[in-house]
């Protein structure tokens, strides 16, 4: 059985991006949990978590959170397993707030921080970690990038179609 991946955001309203992760964890039979812990208003709870996740038999943790999102790097501060930051876009500021919040990470405690709302390579990210031991996990990762090389070359052969004559 494959480790777990632990899925924290910092509040319910990141959800619409975080099942993004979901789904791609979904897509490759990847264990995972679910939690709302926030570095701001519930620290100890997800200060705890991170510190038990290893035991609890995670293999790595994303965390996600907007605004001054301090979540990535509150779980990487009490925990060595893997970490990788979403910032998540709120109202203001693009998500440049919560990307800046999040990858600026000072030596010593890093956060793998991906794209703004980049669920899904987060995801995929940790699926990555996972297959470094995991031959079946690097198979399947292996036939995805295939069928997605030949979605593009797809598309291609029908845009060389209509423009080259
Ligand atoms: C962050 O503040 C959360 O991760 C969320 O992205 C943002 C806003 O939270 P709510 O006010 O919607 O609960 O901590």
């Amino acid at each position: 059985m494959s480790k777990k991946i632990g899925l924290v955001m910092g509040s319910d309203s990141d959800l619409p991006v975080v099942e993004k992760a979901i789904a791609t964890l979904e897509e490759y039979g990847v264990p995972y949990e679910v939690h709302v812990y926030s570095a701001h208003r519930t620290p100890v709870p997800a200060a705890e978590f991170a510190k038990n996740a290893r035991a609890n038999g995670f293999g790595a943790i994303i965390g996600f959170a907007g605004m001054a999102a301090h979540l990535a790097g509150a779980l990487a501060a009490n925990t060595t397993l893997p970490v990788v930051g979403v910032p998540v876009k709120s109202t203001h500021l693009d998500g440049m707030d919560a990307l800046l919040s999040t990858v600026q990470m000072p030596s010593g405690i890093p956060v793998a921080t991906v794209a703004i709302n980049g669920a899904s390579n987060a995801a995929l990210l940790c699926i990555q970690m996972l297959a470094i031991e995991d031959k079946e996990l690097a198979d399947k990762l292996d036939a995805k990038r295939a069928a997605s090389a030949e979605t593009v070359l797809e598309k291609n052969r029908k845009v060389e179609e209509k423009y080259n004559k």
